[in-house]
């Protein structure tokens, strides 16, 4: 086996690299190599510096997160670094790749910095609910100032070598030869410098302190409910205020409460669920068919969103519509998306030019014939969309992948009319399609597994997060919403208004609540599908007419001015509505409902509740493939938040045997609706967990 740390010798330069695929993760044994490596080579009389570099694809990512659930064993990351930083000689890092969370620090501690110009470096921590717990917080204030040391640690997205260069975070940029270009660099130094003595980042008091106000703010606005953020202040202002050994023994007290708390574990679980989505059984078994120019019929919202995610991750794309009109409108649809960032600073006319040059429109079916992929998303109803499959069964190239954006509509019944159900898969983005990273790639009975693997290998490039979904009506992720949106309408018609379900969702980590969300939506989308659905309906089921009341209105939502809520004068932001409430009052003395008072507490539970009982009919009717597909699809689909993990996540967290106990006490009142699913009650029998799913 090869050894995660070697230590080498080029003249009388020490060369300390770190091995351990695929990301360098800080392993204790990678831990243990370097400490031990770096003690050999500062007591090496013939060694004059030492450079540290990452084998492979990168410098080390981070600490091994693998190891989060464990006792932390030595040596520890921090202490690695402060021997880093004490050595006698010049340290050198040697940047590649992603040079993360603790990684980054590992540079940060190193007296030099150099890297490839296409070196990334940053401290994501707080993605996992933690705060950079290896000297970060200490440092990297003192290098480059407050207000940017915060934005990195707030934002946890890699900056460029470039931009680190300008910050004064990298010493060096070299092309080529990575290796040698430290070696050089190491043999020009002369002595240490020690990040922990800088003092140029924390001299501008006044700057520090605007820059921790600031930082608090968006901790308990954009951030609310989260530890890390308004932990990763406090060490910042410990860095500004003590000297550095107090910093990093305070720093690394609220690492390790970051580490002990559930949201740290919700987020580590969330980021391990976003990894295991995408393995999937098809692509295991297939190689993706080739992907290099796609199709998208259909200029609309979605199909304008799709193109402008494939146009911006290099894909040309080819849209079409039925008419020059539409096709026009559809353009200006895509164009409309880079004007705004233009008008924004965001984007150049050039680079506009440049990614508009990829694209292609045209009303001819038959452009499509070179196009290795067809993603269709014309309007939502099932003879509009067959009658397009049929039209690209008869002219796409044989092994062509033809896919059909819906949320909704069964698979099969569109793949039918063509001549290769095989190679037919549903792919539900969402909307605004070129920013939701969330796609549920829908496999039909019968696709083929290259077909399947060609859809994982579209999301890659699209830098989406893929799960894979069973052909159910509603998929994962709208099945499970239909559910719960019914228990809060129930709760709505029993004494609940909307506004104080949607404080409770909002509460509980939710950017907006339900009926917020479906304002944004648009009230007639879910109206629609009511009265398709009318004649199916089970007349034993309970059925809460408010909405459609709302919408005989012409209440649609934001759109047109109210819908749950007031939007006046084009409010983003809605009021509450009193006539609204008079409305639910209405609907309500229709049945002789009295109503009663809902807790928050009580609201959360039941559409959880109701929300989890769902999702284990989706898991044991092999729509979704485990647990933590669920929580990926909505913690990245429908708002659920990320530092809970998810809602399976979460439901282990409170216990099944309570879930399945509260479902029964609801199902006195409503045994239609509360039907606790098998698999919930399985799992209680056997004292499982979701958790155990994943493992399985
Ligand atoms: C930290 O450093 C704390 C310190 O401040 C203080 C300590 C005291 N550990 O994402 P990919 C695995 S916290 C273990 O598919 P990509 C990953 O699970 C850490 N495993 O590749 C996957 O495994 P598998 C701060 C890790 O090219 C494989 O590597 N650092 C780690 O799309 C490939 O990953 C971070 O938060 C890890 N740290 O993206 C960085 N990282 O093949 C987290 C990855 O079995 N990592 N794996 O599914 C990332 O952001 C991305 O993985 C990275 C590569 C950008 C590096």
């Amino acid at each position: 086996m090869t050894e995660p740390v070697t230590l080498s010798t080029a003249g009388t330069i020490a060369i300390i690299e770190i091995n351990n695929p695929p990301v360098n993760a800080l392993s204790q044994a990678v831990r243990q190599g370097l400490y031990d490596a770096v003690i050999q080579a500062d007591a090496d009389t013939e060694i004059t510096a030492i450079v540290i570099i990452g084998a492979g694809r990168s410098f080390p990512a981070g600490a091994d997160i693998k190891e989060f659930d464990q006792p932390m064993q030595d040596p520890q990351l921090p202490d690695v670094i402060d021997r880093i930083e004490n050595c006698e000689k010049p340290v050198v890092a040697a940047l590649h790749g992603t040079a993360l969370g603790g990684g980054f620090e590992i540079a940060l501690g190193s007296h030099y910095r150099i890297a490839l110009p296409s070196a990334q470096v940053g401290l994501p921590e707080i993605h996992l609910g933690l705060l950079p717990g290896a000297g970060g917080t200490q440092r990297l204030p003192r290098l480059c100032g407050a207000a940017m040391a915060l934005e990195i640690m707030f934002n946890g997205t890699a900056i460029s070598a470039k931009e680190a260069l300008n910050a004064g975070l990298i010493d060096r940029l070299v092309e080529g030869d990575l290796r040698q270009a430290a070696l050089n660099y190491a043999a020009e130094l002369q002595a240490p410098r020690r990040t922990k003595d800088a003092t140029s980042g924390l001299a501008d008091k006044a700057a520090v302190d605007a820059a921790l106000h600031n930082a608090t703010q968006i901790a308990t606005s954009r951030m609310r409910g989260q530890l890390a953020p308004l932990k990763i202040v406090d060490c910042v202002r410990a860095c500004a205020t003590k000297p550095f050994a107090d910093g990093r023994l305070f720093e690394s007290d609220c690492f390790f409460e970051c580490l002990a708390s559930e949201q740290s574990k919700g987020m580590i679980h969330a980021f391990f669920a976003q990894r295991a989505s995408a393995k999937v059984p098809e692509a295991s078994r297939a190689q993706p068919r080739p992907l290099s120019h796609l199709g998208v019929v259909g200029g609309g919202t979605m199909g304008a969103g799709i193109t402008v995610a494939a146009l911006n991750s290099g894909l040309p794309v080819i849209m079409i519509e039925r008419d020059h009109e539409a096709l026009a409108r559809g353009q200006a649809n895509v164009e409309k998306v880079y004007d705004r960032l233009i008008a924004k600073g965001r984007m150049s006319l050039s680079q506009k030019s440049e990614i508009m040059a990829r694209y292609r429109g045209s009303t001819e079916f038959a452009d499509l014939s070179q196009v290795d992929m067809v993603i269709e998303a014309v309007f939502e109803r099932l003879d509009v969309k067959r009658g397009v499959f049929a039209q690209l069964d008869k002219v796409l190239k044989p092994d062509a992948v033809l896919a059909s954006n819906t949320s909704y509509i069964d698979i099969d019944e569109i793949s039918s009319a063509t001549n290769r159900r095989e190679q037919v898969i549903g792919l539900h983005f969402f909307s605004p399609a070129n920013i939701m990273k969330l796609l549920e790639i829908v496999v039909p009975q019968g696709a083929a597994d290259d077909v399947v693997a060609t859809g994982f290998a579209l999301a890659k490039i699209l830098g989406k997060i893929p799960v894979r979904a069973g052909n159910s009506p509603g998929f994962i992720g709208n099945r499970i919403l239909g559910k719960y949106g019914d228990c809060a309408a129930h709760m709505m018609e029993d004494g609940a208004t909307p506004y104080e379900i949607d404080a409770a969702i909002v509460d509980f980590g939710y950017p907006m609540g339900i009926h917020a969300m479906y304002d944004l939506a648009g009230l007639d989308i879910g109206w629609d599908n009511r009265k398709a659905a009318q004649g199916q309906r089970d007349p034993a089921e309970r059925y809460v007419g408010i909405a459609d009341r709302i919408c005989e209105r012409g209440w649609f939502g934001q759109k047109t001015g109210r819908g749950f809520y007031l939007y006046p004068d084009g409010a983003r932001i809605g009021t509450p509505d009193p006539e609204i409430v008079a409305l639910i009052e209405a609907e309500r003395a229709k049945k002789s409902i009295a109503a009663r008072k809902f807790t928050a507490e009580e609201i959360m539970a039941r559409y959880l509740a109701a929300m989890v009982n769902e999702a284990c009919e989706v898991l044991r009717e092999g729509v979704a493939l485990k647990p933590s597909d669920i929580d990926v699809t909505f913690v990245h689909g429908y708002g659920f938040p990320r530092y809970r993990g998810g809602p399976m996540k979460y439901a282990d967290r409170y216990g099944l045997a309570r879930l399945l106990d509260d479902i029964g006490r609801y199902a006195q009142d409503d045994p239609v609706f509360w039907q606790a699913s098998p698999l919930l009650a399985e799992l209680v029998a056997s004292g499982q967990t979701f958790n155990d799913l994943n493992k399985g």
